[in-house]
């Protein structure tokens, strides 16, 4: 069955329009409802929207209830081929030939287009992940656009070396450097903030003249598919852009890695996954540029703005759930504030408000999947196992009616485990930490660096030199200081440790998305 539709889904239940009831949003009345409605999600390849040659699809369950909203299309070696061919043939044509202006000139159009239909992506946004409205609307789906742009203005502006060298001649050589594409990038995506993160390697992909396969997460499939109508739309050449769904290991992702016409792959994903494609990029020696798990340290000092520190922690462990992969696990606070700090966050935690994307003051929704809840409920109990003071949460809510089958879970803090602690060691990546006290800078560094991944921390001083020397301390790739997931796109992101290879943002993303060649001139 295959289908030419210029729409990344097919509806078959109409009422999709609702009005936003949340009062901080800043387009109240414009939003689009996606709950009620079960959609058909096709791959998209050589710029059309088609269905797997094999007729296979899978099912997309909502976080929210568990109700089956989409078929997907699953997608096998026919569509990683097809999707490869057209982006190579993209390279070789009207893309590959583009003047700079026009490409950036269109990236900027990708990202109005996005803004235009901004409804729409919060809509799917929201209907593949089930987080609360606030979230998605002021954070990810803006992010998706500024992904876009903010990479075509780097490209267009970035110099490039250029050496002048003596001959014995006394004529001497100019040697200059020129930036190409790499080639067919594979993009392979996650599903905890799949807009923001799946644009985060498409927009500098595209932006250097690349051609992208892209393989969201089978979890949210939807914006990826939903961006194929804003390139079209735009003009984006045909078979520049092509997403395949389906799963990783034996099936899109892994045909993806181990694909001889694929230049380079750019991952972001759980360690594990990070080094089965590692293994297969060996073979076609692809570059890999890694975005992988953490288990990241909060460090909060008695000398800090305890406000800002609490909402600061808080949002660090608990927002999106506890998904995000900068999110804290860990925390560590001076002895002095300790009780107050963990009574503080407690309360906070007790204070959240379950509930779908559109319910009035919603700011706390499910897990991704029933398969990540089991996962997550499963360190809850090895939390108690371990010998675990539970502070709070542990478990899973009541909910109402429908949301009772959701993937819904509590808020969680222990305090009591030994650094040996499963809980402490292993990312978990839901709305759960480990606090535990500390006297000195010197005791918390260690506490922070015993860990295999290093992906960020977020550490809440008052003092300034202290602020710098832990910075210099923590083995992480990013440090927020009195912050956390502020975010300037022109910074070099990346994990340390085991939480990565390679650095993307501003123009560290020229150093994986172009290849830099040598001329060197004979004067
Ligand atoms: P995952 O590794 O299970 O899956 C990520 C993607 O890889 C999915 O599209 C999946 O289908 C695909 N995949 C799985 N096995 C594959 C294989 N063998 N070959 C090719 N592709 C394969 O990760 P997830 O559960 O979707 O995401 C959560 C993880 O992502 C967490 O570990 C989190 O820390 C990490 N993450 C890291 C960052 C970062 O910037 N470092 C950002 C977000 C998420
Ligand atoms: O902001 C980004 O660019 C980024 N990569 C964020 C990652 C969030 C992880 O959940």
């Amino acid at each position: 069955m295959a289908s030419t539709a210029g729409r990344y889904w097919t509806g078959t239940t109409a009422d999709p329009y609702t009005a936003c009831d949340d009062a901080s949003c800043s387009s109240p009345g414009r939003r689009i409802h996606t709950e009620n409605r079960l959609q058909t999600i096709q791959h998209f390849i050589d710029g059309e929207y088609r269905a797997s040659a094999s007729g296979q699809s899978f099912e997309k369950r909502s976080p929210l209830d568990n109700r089956v909203i989409a078929q997907v299309a699953e997608g096998g070696r026919a569509e990683v081929d097809a999707a490869v061919a057209a982006a190579r043939a993209a390279l070789r044509g009207d893309w590959g030939r583009m003047a700079l202006e026009k490409r950036c000139a269109l990236l900027h159009a990708v990202a109005d287009e996005i803004t235009r239909r901004f409804d729409d992506f919060v809509a799917a946004e929201e209907a593949d992940t089930g987080q609360p409205h606030h979230v998605i609307a002021h954070a990810f789906v803006p992010r998706g656009a500024a992904n876009f742009k903010v990479f075509a203005d780097v490209v267009k502006n970035v110099p490039t070396e250029s050496f002048r060298m003596d001959t014995p001649d006394g004529r001497g050589a100019l040697n200059y450097a020129i930036r190409k594409p790499k080639g067919v990038v594979g993009v392979i995506s996650p599903w905890n903030a799949p807009f923001l993160l799946m644009t985060w390697k498409v927009g500098p992909a595209l932006a250097c003249g690349n051609a992208v396969v892209v393989k969201p997460s089978e979890e949210t499939p939807m914006t990826a598919a939903l961006l194929g109508e804003v390139m079209n739309a735009v003009g984006i050449p045909k078979g520049v852009y092509n997403v395949v769904h389906g799963f990783g290991p034996d099936a899109p992702g892994a045909f993806i890695t181990q694909h001889e016409d694929v230049d380079a792959i750019t991952f972001t994903g759980e360690t594990r996954t990070g080094a089965a494609i590692m293994k297969a990029a060996a073979d076609g020696i692809r570059d890999v540029s890694f975005e992988l798990g953490g288990k990241n340290a909060g460090i909060v000092f008695a000398d800090c703005d305890m406000d800002a520190a609490l909402e600061g922690i808080f949002r660090s462990t608990f927002m999106n759930t506890g998904q995000v992969c900068l999110g804290t696990e860990r925390l560590y606070v001076e002895r002095p504030i300790f009780e107050r700090f963990v009574a503080a966050l407690k309360a906070r935690c007790e204070a959240v408000s379950y509930g779908r994307p559109s319910a009035p003051g919603a700011n706390y929704g499910p897990l991704i999947s029933q398969e990540h809840r089991r996962k997550v409920l499963s360190y809850y109990d090895q939390a108690l196992a371990e010998g675990a003071t539970l502070v709070t949460g542990g478990g899973v809510p009541a909910m109402p009616g429908d949301l009772a089958e959701g993937a819904w879970v509590q808020p969680t803090i222990w305090t009591g485990l030994p650094e040996t602690a499963r809980v402490i060691q292993e990312e978990i990546f839901g709305p759960c930490c480990h606090i535990r006290p500390f006297d000195t800078e010197d005791e918390v560094l260690q506490l922070a660096n015993a860990n295999r991944y290093g992906l960020s921390t977020t550490i809440w001083t008052q003092d300034l030199a202290r602020a710098h020397r832990m910075a210099e301390g923590v083995e992480v790739g990013i440090t927020y200081i009195n912050s956390w997931f502020l975010r300037d796109l022109r910074t070099p992101f990346g994990g340390s440790k085991q939480s990565g290879i390679g650095r993307e943002g501003g123009v560290h993303s020229l150093e994986f998305y172009t290849e830099l060649r040598n001329v060197c001139i004979k004067l």
